[in-house]
This record gives structure tokens, sequence and C-alpha cells, in this order.
């Protein structure tokens, strides 16, 4: 008897192929109301689940009594609740690795936007806008030699590092949970408090999870320590951030700008503040956003999957301790 896996993110052809190969598939293939209600529909006879983007807490899994396992096509996993999926054994997977230099590049690309005003001059080249030779008013700021500050060393701040050594000689400068003597080592990069990093920083970079710990971390108090010629980039998670102290931040001049690609609620609101500001570069989550990465990122997802519900320890399990194998 195949076991029921229910997917409510859509797959290419060819892992659609293999999931029927193996298993009986419910594909939700939109999550408005109606798709939530298939989806709630499906819960009960689901061995297995396979998404992202959407929160499975445990009002909506405890209609899923069979669920053997949870596949997110993401590196992030502040969509579930590890601990209530600890408890049922149900094995959590994600996808680390392969979306890790694509979303650095993400934020260079927003480093790079950001200080040379790329989507602001652009824009006035479209617009028609572009009448002399630019002047001071429309300069930007430069990137290469600049320090870059990190927040959170990971795999992506390693990448992220990696960049700015190699390639735009920036100063490395981190603040993470533990020294990383390697990453120390491979691009001369140097632990900083996070006080000092934000004093210090001419980049500062947030490429940290979003946990009970990290949410609201960079705050009003956060942005007073910036430079007024800083730039604030996130590839993160929104909510590590009080978005309300960030815009307060920019309209007052703390900081000279802001690529954001996350935020503390998505889609941004069309309202949002944010997009009144010249000095903010805003994307809508692009991250890992490439056809080779996400396709890179579903395959690994479907491996992940299909070895928990024949009984094999996922590659990439989080909640280690649910593993009875
Ligand atoms: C996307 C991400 O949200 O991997 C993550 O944690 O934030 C992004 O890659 C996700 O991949 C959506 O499919």
């Amino acid at each position: 008897m195949k076991k029921q896996v229910v997917l409510y993110k859509k797959l290419s052809p060819l892992l659609m192929a293999r999931l029927h190969e193996h298993t009986e598939v419910t594909l939700i293939d939109n999550l408005n109301p109606e798709g939530l209600a298939q989806l709630r529909e499906a819960l009960p006879r689901a061995h297995g689940l396979l998404g992202a983007s959407l929160k499975l807490d445990a009002e909506l899994l405890d209609l899923a009594p069979n669920l053997e396992a949870i596949a997110s096509v993401s590196v992030g996993v502040d969509n579930y609740d590890i601990d209530y999926l600890t408890e049922r054994r149900i094995l959590l997977s994600n996808t680390p690795d392969v979306l890790t230099e694509t979303t650095a590049d993400t934020g260079f690309a927003l480093i790079l936007a950001t200080a040379r005003r790329v989507v602001e001059l652009a824009n006035m080249v479209r617009s028609g806008q572009w009448k002399r030779n630019i002047g001071p008013a429309h300069f930007g700021t430069d990137v290469h030699g600049k320090t870059l500050g990190i927040i959170g060393m990971g795999r992506i701040g390693e990448a992220l590092a990696q960049r700015g050594h190699f390639g735009f000689g920036m100063p490395v400068i981190y603040h993470s949970h533990s020294a990383k003597p390697a990453v120390e080592q491979r691009f001369n990069a140097q632990y900083r408090s996070l006080p000092e990093l934000l004093q210090q920083a001419d980049f500062i970079c947030l490429t940290l999870p979003l946990t009970a710990e990290t949410e609201g971390l960079i705050g009003a108090e956060e942005f007073a320590l910036m430079r007024p010629e800083s730039i604030f980039i996130n590839i993160s998670r929104g909510k590590v951030v009080d978005e309300a102290a960030l815009i307060e931040a920019l309209r007052a001049g703390q900081i000279r700008g802001a690529g954001l690609d996350v935020f503390e609620r998505e889609p941004l609101d069309p309202d949002s503040p944010l997009l009144t500001l010249n000095n903010v570069v805003a994307t809508p989550h692009m991250g890992s956003a490439t056809h080779e990465t996400r396709e890179a990122m579903a395959t690994c997802a479907v491996d992940n999957l299909l070895m928990a519900l024949a009984g094999k320890r996922p590659k990439n399990l989080v909640n280690a301790s649910a593993w009875q194998g």
C-alpha cells in the first residue's frame, strides 16, 4: 500500500513523476482559502507533507494523525513547531546547502543595489527623467573596500564573507553565537560583539535564522548604534527586525539605506512606509528564487521525504531526537 503524500507546493514534472511512482499524491496547488480547506480535508489521510511558506502549527497538524514526515522546501524552519513534531515523532527535514550560494548572491545584489541606488536611478531612466549627466544628488556610495558586518555566521553568512573578502576587498567583521576560527582564517574575518559590529560596519547584513532568541533582535537601540553612512541588509527573516524601528531609523537618517528581502508580514503591504523611501530596495523574498536552486531544493525535499516514508533517516533531518531508527 503506497503512502499518502500531500503537496502544498507545485513541483516539476520530473519530481511529480518520482513521487507518483512511490506514493499516492494529493496536490494543493494554491494556498488561498479554498486551497487551505482542501489541505485540511487531506490531512487526515496524510503520511507525508511537502511544501514551504505555510505555518504548520499544532492545531493544523492535529488533523493529521498518521503523519510521519514533513519535507520543507526551505532552509528556514520557523514555520514549524519542532517540539510538537518531535513529541509526535514526525520527522522534519529542510534543504540547506543547495541554496547557500544563490541566497548569498541575493545578499550582494541588495548590497550593490542599495549602495549604488540602482533601482532608484534605473527607474529615473525608465521614466524619461535622465536629462543630463548625473551629479552628486544622484551619487551612491562605494562597496569595495568598505567594512562588511555579518550577523549570523552560518553557511549563508560564510558565503557572503567569501564574496566580500575575495570579490570586493572588504574587511569582514561578524557576530555569531560562537567564534568561527575557520572563517577568521579563510576571510581574515574578525569577531565583534553585536554593539561593536553595529558601530563599525559600513554594511550590516542579517543572515541568521528566526528563533525565540533572534526575534526582534534589531530594534531602536541597535539602529541608534549604527552610523549614518551605514546600510542595513536583511536576507534572513523579517521578524528578526523591529520594522517600525527600521522605518524610524531610515526616516531620521540614522542609516543611509536598507536592502530588504524579508519583512515582518509577507507579502509586504503595498501601503508600507518602506515603499515610500527612495533609500530602500525591497525585494519579494527572492533569496533562493532561481530556477536552478528551487529545483535543487525541491529535489532535496523529495529525497528527504521518500527516505523518511521508507523508514530511512532523511539526509537533512532537523529534529534528530525524533528519529527512532
Ligand atoms: C524561501 C527561504 O522562503 O529557504 C528559506 O528558508 O526563506 C527561501 O528559500 C523558501 O525556499 C520558499 O520555498
